[in-house]
């Protein structure tokens, strides 16, 4: 039978915002679920890209002083390029600015007018910009802000199309109904037919007070319009496909799983099934959300300036160790706090010497007792018992992965590595040789040899360099065909001489990066009103005053400065701060700092800071505060 085609999607990426660890985290998810399919056979369409138009674009352009297109140009280049250096294997890379999908866009919405599903009319409401969402003013919090971002909202007045949303509330409760797994974690499922139940509006999907967007279909003969950009950005998943226009590749349609962050889901939940409705097509087959990346609690983006580089963190621990990391900490659905730490807690234990020292092992002892050559021969006859244990864990281990419960696969695999350690334990091969029980021994390298092999297959989506060093180790390679013969038909490894390989995971001693500090917001009116707090809160922080006696380049950071300051009363600190690219040591020395003296102390890059300095940072730079004139170290400040 021929295998089904799959079509994996990420979201398309506004173009406002470089690519940080949540982006990364998405797509490193779907292209796992591409290789995984791919590995299996099917034939696998995988469509990333970036989102360009709307009028957060234009206004994230307009304050740079770019043209959007320039703007939309290079920030959509930042994403390829960060995709394309972290090898994800995307079929399509699509851009909203493309002029093929601006046809198919404006098909769409021709198709759904003729068909009486849109119509003209008045918008009045509030409408967030950086969420590019309309609210009536009854889902504002405190009568102005957003309720999703918390920031202020626009009212609006325009002339409007708009969708019937509303016509299709009926059938969309059907469809969640009826199809189980249609959204997934189940609990964001119930959020949304719970938001559906309550009722559902008609939507505004055009807006006549800016122009970067797509304009009306030309014999609609209104063109002072142009489209709201979520209707814009959702008919992406079918426009890469060629919709309106060639529709070859339209046979991927419907979408095997659209792969979004929870912020989204209400989006393509409720209004994309709904214009596939209209638009007559099939639904796609299941829309997945998963939770945010947070930094201290968080949601991680550019706007609060906590966001994690994830070029830094591949460049820093690795790429797939990275990879790893992500789909292996946090359950799918769930909120993740970023850490170095645990990355690399990650890394030395689960990678280093679980999965990594495996494959030592079985180099070392091969070598020692076979001159490196490893043999199935007695595998069965022997080790039914660790074979049986194996088959009960993969039994069922790949539908983990299809409902993306990540972290549970790799928790299975991993479970699976321990059987084969224990193996060794138990057989202690090494005594076997010594009593002059070669098979035997030969025996307990091969059944640890072909574990390997398999959990190696099933990990290669995830780390696909890893696994194919790993394969190359032992004698195979990653293919279809392998996954059918050692996954499918569990046949056990053809006799092979193992290859030298150094170890995969060098263990990790300490913080290989800064850990970035937030960056103050600049102040503006569409930020969110600061927090008051009382005189006895400001006073629970202690502020004082101290010379620097000391300070030091930290070698391996472009930001660092070790500093020792006197704060008086026979009392020095040592601070480690992000401001070597604004001073030298040299500026430093024998000068007054003012000093967050009660800070609960931390190591960074694995050197103890005890305080933090004042410091005031924009985009001409960054400037210590200090006294205006010479005073005593520990002088409190207040
Ligand atoms: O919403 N943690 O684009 P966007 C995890 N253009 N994932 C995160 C994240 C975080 N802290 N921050 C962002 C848009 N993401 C629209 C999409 S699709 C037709 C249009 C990820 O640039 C997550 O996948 O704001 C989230 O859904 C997506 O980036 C939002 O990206």
């Amino acid at each position: 039978m021929k295998n089904s085609t799959i079509y994996v999607t990420t979201p398309i990426y506004y173009v406002n915002d470089i690519p940080h660890i949540g982006h990364a985290y998405t797509t490193i998810i779907a292209d796992t679920m591409a290789r995984y399919y791919r590995l299996k056979g099917h034939e696998t369409f995988f469509l990333t890209g970036t989102d360009e138009h709307g009028q957060k674009i234009a206004e994230a352009a307009k304050s740079r002083k770019r043209e959007p297109q320039k703007y939309a140009d290079e920030i959509s280049h930042k994403f390829k390029s960060l995709w394309d250096e972290f090898d994800i294997s995307y079929d399509k890379f699509i851009r909203t600015t493309d002029s093929s999908h601006k046809r198919g866009v404006q098909k769409a919405f021709k198709t759904m007018f003729d068909k009486g599903d849109i119509y003209k009319g008045m918008y009045e409401g509030y409408y967030c910009i950086s969420c590019e969402t309309f609210f009536t003013q009854t889902q504002l919090m405190d009568h102005e802000d957003c309720p999703d971002c918390g920031k202020p909202t626009k009212l609006v007045e325009e002339e409007s199309y708009f969708f019937k949303l509303s016509k299709y509330q009926e059938r969309l409760l059907t469809w969640y109904n009826n199809d189980e797994n249609c959204i997934l974690p189940k609990g964001k499922k119930n959020e949304i037919i719970n938001f559906v139940k309550d009722g559902l509006h008609d939507l505004s999907i055009t807006r006549t007070s800016f122009d970067w967007g797509v304009k009306l279909p030309k014999d609609m003969n209104n063109q002072k319009h142009v489209m709201y950009v979520w209707l814009d950005a959702l008919m992406n998943y079918i426009t890469a496909l060629g919709y309106g226009e060639d529709e070859k590749e339209m046979s991927f349609w419907p979408a095997t799983m659209h792969l979004v962050g929870k912020d989204i889901l209400r989006f393509h939940s409720i209004y994309w099934p709904a214009f596939l409705m209209s638009l007559e097509l099939p639904l796609p087959k299941q829309i997945a959300a998963h939770g945010w990346w947070t930094r201290n609690g968080e949601k991680m983006s550019k706007s609060k300036g906590n966001v994690v580089d994830p070029k830094d963190i591949a460049d820093a621990y690795g790429l797939e160790n990275f990879r790893y990391f992500m789909l292996r900490e946090v359950p799918f659905g769930q909120d993740g706090d970023f850490s170095q730490k645990s990355l690399i807690d990650r890394i030395n234990s689960d990678l280093g010497n679980e999965f990594g020292n495996l494959l030592n092992r079985i180099i070392g002892m091969s070598k020692k007792y076979n001159n490196g050559n490893i043999t199935s021969l007695h595998v069965k006859e022997l080790h039914v018992k660790e074979l049986n244990e194996v088959e009960v864990i993969l039994k069922n281990v790949e539908d983990r992965l299809k409902m993306l419960q990540t972290n549970r696969y790799l928790e299975d695999l991993w479970r699976v590595l321990t059987i084969a350690n224990g193996a060794i334990t138990t057989h202690e091969p090494w005594v076997k040789i010594k009593n002059n029980n070669k098979n035997e021994a030969l025996a307990v390298v091969g059944l640890v040899a072909n574990i390997l092999a398999r959990v190696t297959i099933l990990v290669s989506p995830i780390m696909p360099k890893t696994a194919t060093i790993i394969a190359t180790t032992l004698g195979f390679e990653i293919d279809t065909k392998s996954y059918i013969k050692f996954i499918e038909k569990k046949e056990l490894l053809s006799d092979f001489t193992i290859k030298e390989t150094p170890p995969l995971f060098p263990r990790i001693e300490k913080e290989v990066l800064a850990t970035p500090e937030p960056t103050p917001k600049p102040c503006s009116s569409e930020d969110k009103k600061e927090s008051i707090i009382t005189i006895d809160q400001f006073f629970e922080t202690s502020l004082k005053i101290g010379t620097v006696l000391d300070a030091q380049e930290i070698k391996k950071s472009s930001t660092l400065l070790k500093l020792k300051v006197d704060i008086g009363e026979k009392q020095t600190r040592q601070i480690v701060a992000g401001i070597k690219k604004y001073y030298t040591p040299e500026d430093l020395i024998n000068t007054q700092v003012c000093i967050v003296a009660n800070l609960k102390p931390i190591n960074i890059m694995g050197i103890l800071s005890e305080g933090m300095l004042l410091t005031a940072k924009d985009k001409k730079g960054l400037s210590l505060i200090r006294p205006e004139n010479s005073r005593k170290n520990g002088m409190p400040i207040g």
